[in-house]
């Protein structure tokens, strides 16, 4: 794992804030705070001084305590002493550090005076006017946390991809259809794939653009129209989401939709990278002094700059900038490249077709095989099958594979119980060809506890892939706590898979799971986990959190032909 300076210097200041938050001895605060310092401004890297284990009580500020914590961060990548501060406090505390103005003195003057532990108490405090009576507080500082905090609710409401691709579809309909829209392309976020998105970017190309504005702003969904010129406007829509439009000539379509796809930090990065070649960018195209070079469409700009074109899901300044100057970056999995799917639903369980209408769909859309991984018994909400009904479902498995031309697997998607053991016997689990072992209950343990409890699950010899590694729904339910580089490191050694759960609300792995997971050599399955015929759709939003994890068809496991595949799971 790589740890940079800044990433040990940010663990310093938080523990900084939490001692201060505690009210800690100053002058262990501040020794922390200056060991930050330190970090940001070393020239080399902490984590090789570890590696070939240099004196770090070298360094200016580091005795040897702190010697100690920098060691343990960058060979564990977190610090036990944090952990320790962080269950002595609230855990919402941190969000208070969030807010605009407030700094630990105060955080620690609104829990302690206060017991203010959550944006919603600091919210409706300040709304009641008892805020301002705390000392170090006024009317002036109550105003500000309030707006700070309202700005800061109206800037983070998010939506899945998949919602805002529905919310997307109606309009751009509506656009495409006006006769003086010539190009458009949906820019930003969405069109990288983020599994969330803020609001959309338009980018319009049309000869004639304040009548495409005006067209745009009479759109029926339009709510509220938040600012409009002559090539731009932004609008609210009736489901509450932001729209962002820029109206550009022809020439420079391919420059404003690269400027507007973002990512910021990408832009930013390439910019840097065309000054250094003596090139000005921006939205309007590539110049060397006052003459535009590029402009038209994204690859001559790209090519204007000496790089070859990075696809919008890699651009994240994550290293996609150095990966194209060095002819390195990945091939991308695509959707064709799947050759089955290794996680679906009948209505044996909790799904809503039967095993031949998922079989006869999944060969319709062209996979070669299909598991199917119906819940085990303790997952009663999903009346999970015993081992009687799926000694039943795996004789129709047989008929079904002699008639249909697809190979279905004998799969289930097992419980991993508290204790990391199955809950199946070992001579049902023995039969089936595919166990896909997953969390369902008692999210809270602890992080170590839950790791356990994982990687226990993996020593069973039968354990074949883990679903949703991390738990979480997005926007709705956080991640487990569990320590997800074990996990990838146990899966290689056990030669067991992890699964990138393809449903809009999952994509679970991560993306930057799934980087870490192609790193160390353990192969992702992505799969639909469909519940119903129409679930295999979800498939797509799994590529495309496979590609912002730069994974490639090699990555994947589910892109192996049959034959492999079986070889690939099969047990020792
Ligand atoms: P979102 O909407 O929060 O999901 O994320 P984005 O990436 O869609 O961000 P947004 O809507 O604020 O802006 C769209 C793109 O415009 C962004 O990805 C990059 C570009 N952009 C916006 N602000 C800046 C900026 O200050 N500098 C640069 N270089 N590019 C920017
Ligand atoms: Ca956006
Ligand atoms: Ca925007």
């Amino acid at each position: 794992m790589l740890i940079h300076n800044a990433d040990v210097a940010i663990v310093f200041n938080q523990i900084a804030d939490l001692l201060e938050i505690k009210g800690d001895n100053p002058f262990r605060i501040r020794a922390y705070r200056n060991a930050a310092r330190t970090l940001n401004a070393l020239a080399f890297s902490v984590q090789t001084m570890v590696a070939e284990k240099s004196d770090l009580t070298e360094l200016p500020g580091i005795g040897i305590d702190l010697a100690g914590k920098i060691s343990e961060i960058v060979t564990t990548g977190t610090c036990a002493l944090r952990e320790q501060l962080h269950r002595q406090l609230p855990p919402s505390i941190h969000e208070l550090l969030t807010v605009p103005g407030l700094g630990p003195k105060r955080v620690k003057a609104l829990y302690q005076q206060r017991n203010i532990q959550t944006l919603d108490q600091l919210f409706n405090s300040a709304r009641n006017g008892q805020i301002r009576n705390i000392p170090g507080f006024g009317i002036r500082s109550e105003q500000r946390i309030l707006e700070a905090i309202r700005t800061q609710q109206s800037k983070k409401k998010r939506y899945r991809l998949d919602l805002a691709e529905s919310v997307a579809s109606a309009l751009l309909r509506y656009l495409q259809a006006l006769p003086d829209v010539k190009k458009i392309e949906i820019a930003g976020s969405f069109r990288r794939r983020q599994e969330t998105v803020g609001d959309l970017d338009i980018v319009i190309s049309s000869s004639r653009p304040s009548l495409v504005i005006q067209q745009f702003i009479q759109f029926e969904d339009v709510t509220q129209i938040l600012a409009q010129g002559t090539t731009r406007a932004s609008v609210v829509l009736r489901q509450g989401m932001q729209v962002d439009l820029r109206v550009v000539a022809s020439v420079s379509f391919g420059a404003a939709l690269y400027y507007f796809t973002g990512s910021k930090a990408h832009n930013i990065a390439v910019r840097v990278l065309a000054q250094k070649r003596g090139l000005k960018m921006n939205e309007y195209g590539v110049f060397s002094g006052t003459q535009r070079i590029a402009a038209e469409t994204e690859l001559a700009v790209f090519q204007a700059i000496g790089l070859p074109y990075i696809e919008p899901e890699l651009r994240e300044n994550r290293g996609e900038i150095a990966a194209a100057q060095a002819g390195k970056l990945p091939q991308l999995i695509q959707l064709a490249d799947l050759t089955g799917d290794l996680h679906a639903h009948t209505k044996a369980s909790d799904g809503r077709n039967s095993l031949r209408e998922m079989a006869m769909e999944a060969k319709k859309r062209g996979l070669s095989y299909l598991a199917i991984t119906d819940h085990s018994s303790s997952l009663t909400i999903a009346h999970g099958l015993d081992a009687e009904g799926l000694t039943r479902q795996m004789d129709e498995i047989d008929q079904l594979n002699a008639e249909l031309g697809i190979k279905l697997l004998k799969g289930c998607e097992v419980e991993i119980n508290e204790d990391g053991s199955l809950d199946l016997p070992d001579n049902i689990l023995e039969r089936l060809e595919i166990v896909v072992g997953a969390v369902h209950s008692k999210f809270g343990l602890s992080r170590e506890r839950q790791t356990k409890r994982i990687l226990r699950a993996m020593d069973h010899p039968c354990f074949t892939l883990l679903a949703h590694p991390s738990g979480r729904l997005i926007l709705e339910r956080e991640p487990y706590d569990v320590d997800m580089h074990q996990i990838i490191l146990h899966a290689r050694q056990r030669g067991c898979f992890l699964e990138l759960n393809a449903q809009p609300s999952r994509l679970d792995l991560t993306d930057t799971h799934c980087m870490m997971a192609k790193n160390e050599g353990v192969l992702i399955s992505v799969n639909s986990d469909a519940h119903s015929i129409f679930d295999f759709d979800d498939l797509r939003f799994g590529i495309a959190q496979a590609r912002r994890g730069w994974l490639e068809k090699k990555d994947v496991l589910n892109t192996l032909p049959i034959k492999q595949l079986l070889s690939a799971i099969s047990r020792p």
